[in-house]
């Protein structure tokens, strides 16, 4: 059965989250003034079709085939998630942009009819989140996961799937940990991503990718989510006339609390796409430490990421730490500088910034070369603050100990902290902060 989230229940775990949220708003200074405590509310067993019926239905190959469109051939399917976290729906043109097809929730799919009672709608499964999901929103982590996946076998090299995104964690908790999250996978990528970025209530909402966003605080639209995107299309690189794997996948974040659904259109998946790849714009990029030289690097190049992991490049090894970037020529990002030096030989370092005037400067350097621009980032403000669904990266210079200069570059603020105890200069706008990074 269930766990139906009440603060009768379970008052402590109830206690713990509204901390948890009282912490976000410290942390996100730009996010809600005063997030209400998470005491989530478990509608009433009367179902009061608004929507038109939405039936639950947990019965993949069926569910499957009724996401199929021109071009593709549906099979080999599996759901993964609550009996109640999966069925149907009909008649929701209106509401939701199409009219029938599948819809998946973190809660039960009966409680997304309308109309918006709640604010705080919710059922915890107590069911585990996805590990594929939880790379996209680390460092936070997913729970009460609902998956249906599937064999797709294209007519072209492309699929698309037609799906609305809803949340009854808006308008309260943008800007949170609990950006409930979805993820349609294409042989393992992603492709439901809205200007590059992974759809979750933080990437899509009334400040970021508004123009995808629709309120339904006031009830415009007839189902009890608070918030819903507009219909968006995955369009994913695929392997023409043999099974792909699609993998759609929607989870909690952070607790199991207020309920977050996918709509999937009838037919909506087809093929070929008809419109541009939705790939992602994010780059992960890996810290390495060198022990001989105390010098600190870091890479976002696959190719390097292999030959540092395997030795080719000798002495290096993971610090366990990363951080995400965009992928150059994001819109709305500028280019990183990477320069080179042998210079302090035996000893070698790189150095990177996204200031242009800087990087013109190191160029004229006899020191270093300039390599190439390797991956973007957005701009600090004068005083070092970074813009929504992005951190501040800080730069620490090493001050030319042990005699040759090395930089470390981090989100992290106790690492930042730490490396100041050592020593090191902060560099960039405001407390150091360098750039920022999408989370
Ligand atoms: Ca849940
Ligand atoms: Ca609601
Ligand atoms: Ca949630």
């Amino acid at each position: 059965m269930p766990v139906q989230a009440s603060s009768e229940h379970n008052p402590m775990r109830h206690a713990t989250r509204a901390l948890a949220a009282a912490v976000v708003v410290c942390t996100f200074g730009g996010g809600a003034l005063a997030a209400p405590p998470r005491d989530g509310i478990a509608k009433s067993p009367q179902v009061r079709p608004r929507i038109g019926s939405i039936d639950t239905n947990t019965d993949a190959a069926r569910l499957a085939a009724l996401l199929a469109g021109p071009g593709v051939t549906i099979g080999n399917a599996r759901f993964i998630g609550d009996a109640l976290a999966a069925g149907t729906f009909l008649n929701a043109q209106a509401d939701v942009g199409f009219a029938n097809g599948v819809v998946l929730s973190t809660g039960r799919v009966t409680d997304l009819d309308g109309p918006n009672e709640f604010d705080a709608t919710s059922t915890d499964f107590g069911l585990p989140g996805d590990a594929d999901l939880d790379t996209l929103i680390a460092p936070h982590l997913t729970q009460d996961a609902a998956i249906l996946e599937f064999d797709v076998t294209p007519a072209s090299n492309t699929i698309a799937v037609r799906y609305v995104f809803g949340s009854e964690e808006y308008n309260e908790f943008v800007g949170s940990p609990f950006s409930d999250v979805l993820a349609i996978f294409v042989n393992g990528v992603n492709c439901a991503n809205v200007g590059g970025l992974p759809v979750s209530v933080n990437t899509i909402n009334a400040g970021i990718n508004a123009d995808h966003f629709v309120d339904n605080r006031l009830g415009v639209r007839d189902t009890e989510l608070d918030g819903l995107s507009s219909p968006l299309e995955c369009v994913a690189a695929a392997n023409q006339g043999v099974p792909n794997r699609v993998r759609i996948a929607i989870a909690d974040t952070s607790d199991g609390m207020y309920d977050t659904a996918v709509f999937l259109a009838a037919g909506g998946i087809r093929s070929p796409g008809g419109s541009a790849l939705t790939t992602s714009a994010l780059r992960k990029v890996i810290e390495y430490h060198h022990r001989e030289f105390d010098h600190y690097f870091i890479t976002s190049s696959l190719d390097e990421i292999a030959k540092l992991d395997n030795g080719t490049f000798v002495g290096w090894a993971r610090t366990g730490r990363a951080f995400n970037v965009f992928a150059s020529g994001t819109p709305g990002t500028v280019d990183v500088c990477r320069f080179f030096s042998t210079s302090f030989a035996p000893k070698s370092s790189h150095f990177y910034t996204p200031s242009a005037a800087e990087c013109a400067k190191v160029k004229d350097s006899a020191d270093w070369q300039f390599e190439d621009t390797v991956f973007n980032v957005v701009l600090p403000d004068g005083a070092g603050t970074c813009p929504a669904v992005t951190a501040p990266l800080y730069r620490l210079y090493n001050d030319g100990r042990g005699g040759a200069p090395n930089h470390r570059y981090t989100t992290e603020r106790e690492v930042f902290d730490a490396m100041r105890e050592l020593g090191w200069v902060p560099e960039g706008a405001g407390i150091g902060v360098i750039a920022c990074v999408p989370l």
